[in-house]
């Protein structure tokens, strides 16, 4: 039977991308579609190591992502706020903030994964630019208005395999399943979560 990764998210979009990558590489990924409770911290790290915590021990393995949209012109906003600033401004109000300056952004991916040998962070980013206009109708979220750095379309405009050899997820996600095989992946057991270690 293939190897079982629990992730916890209320974003079908992030379950599909992680499954692209996990499954082809003989995981089987099970959508617990769940609102962990997610505090208010300074940094993605920080809110995935906090998600974790959250997820109940018998799903082991478990893995949370946290991401957001990094514009250093406006001090890194919506940054760790994105999802917020998605749902009350949208993209619109993105982009009405960038107007007139420097549209250089960043997508940064947290991927958190737990099991009876503690819990592991792995990053991902892309680095790339805010469009003029939204384009385009993959992906979700952001997708519409960021272009990566060396192309011309944004992410909604690429299907999701050519979105994921690029991505702040696909990068973090390989990480993580780099790291499954090399170490090995366990059985699920009850976990211990006494030891955050930071990897990549
Ligand atoms: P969770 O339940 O996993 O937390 P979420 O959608 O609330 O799902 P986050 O808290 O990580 O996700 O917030 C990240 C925000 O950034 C959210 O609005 C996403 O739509 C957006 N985002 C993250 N990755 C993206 C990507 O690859 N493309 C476009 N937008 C992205």
């Amino acid at each position: 039977m293939a190897p079982r990764v629990f992730f916890y998210t209320s974003n079908p979009g992030k379950v599909h991308e992680v499954e692209l990558v996990l499954g082809d590489l003989g995981y089987d990924v099970v959508w617990r579609k769940a609102e962990l409770i997610e505090p208010q911290m300074d940094s993605l790290e920080k809110v995935a190591a906090f998600k974790l915590m959250g997820v109940p021990e018998p799903d082991s393995p478990a893995m949370v992502e946290d991401s957001g949209l990094f514009i250093p012109s406006l001090g890194g906003f919506p940054g760790v706020y994105s999802a917020y600033v998605l749902r009350t401004v949208g993209l619109d109000g993105v982009l009405r903030l960038v107007r007139g300056k420097d549209r250089a952004a960043e997508f940064r991916a947290v991927v958190g994964f737990r099991d009876d040998r503690g819990v592991q962070l792995f990053t991902g980013a892309v680095r790339g630019r805010i469009a003029p206009s939204p384009r385009g109708k993959n992906g979700f979220g952001y997708d519409p208005i960021f272009i990566p750095t060396g192309y011309r379309r944004t992410t909604a405009e690429m299907a999701s395999e050519e979105k994921n050899r690029l991505s702040h997820r696909g990068i973090a996600v390989r990480k993580l399943a780099q790291w499954l095989a090399r170490e090995g992946t366990r059985p699920p057991r009850r976990a211990r979560t006494t030891s955050v270690r930071n990897v990549a």
